[in-house]
């Protein structure tokens, strides 16, 4: 076989490669937020939680930095796992979204903790959220949804739904 071959495959691949590369490049497409809500908590409930779907269209991998909620001084990530048979929830140190992927905050699993209210909550009303991100280049983002106050019947355990 002559030698050439052998190099001009790595090379055709190195560019294949490097249009790849291009194209992935950080900046280009949209950090998306939808369908943010906020089930209304019991009566007297220290806390509430704030839900939405983050869409990563982007070509790079993105990590939470921050989160704010209106009308709360602090609001936390959380993320709720089964431990020993019981359901915990613990602050999630790092959250990452990967290029092209989407990512639910969700009752079980990641949510915001929104916490110390400023003003009480009413079913119906909107609550802003300001989430901050960041990708590997060290470029940042800013993104903001409404998230609105759901009756609480709406999402109801099914444990709950027995008392009357
Ligand atoms: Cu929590």
């Amino acid at each position: 076989m002559p030698a050439t071959r052998l190099i001009l495959f790595p090379l055709w691949l190195l560019a294949g490669l490097f249009a790849l590369a291009a194209c992935a490049g950080g900046s280009e497409g949209e950090l998306r937020l939808e369908s943010g809500v906020i089930p209304m908590p019991p009566a007297g409930a220290p806390m509430a939680a704030g839900y939405f779907t983050l869409h990563n269209e982007t070509g790079s991998d993105w990590a939470l930095e921050s989160a704010r909620v209106d009308g709360f001084k602090l609001t936390e990530v959380h993320r709720t796992r089964l431990e020993n048979g019981m359901l915990r929830m613990r602050r999630a140190e790092s959250v990452r979204i990967e290029a092209g992927e989407q990512l639910r905050f969700e009752p079980g699993g990641l949510h915001l903790m929104l916490m110390t209210p400023t003003q009480p909550l009413k079913a119906g009303e909107l609550r802003l959220a300001r989430l901050a991100l960041r990708n590997a280049q060290g470029e940042t983002r800013e993104l903001e949804l409404p998230l609105a106050v759901r009756p609480r019947e709406a999402m109801a355990a099914p444990d709950e739904m027995h008392h009357h």
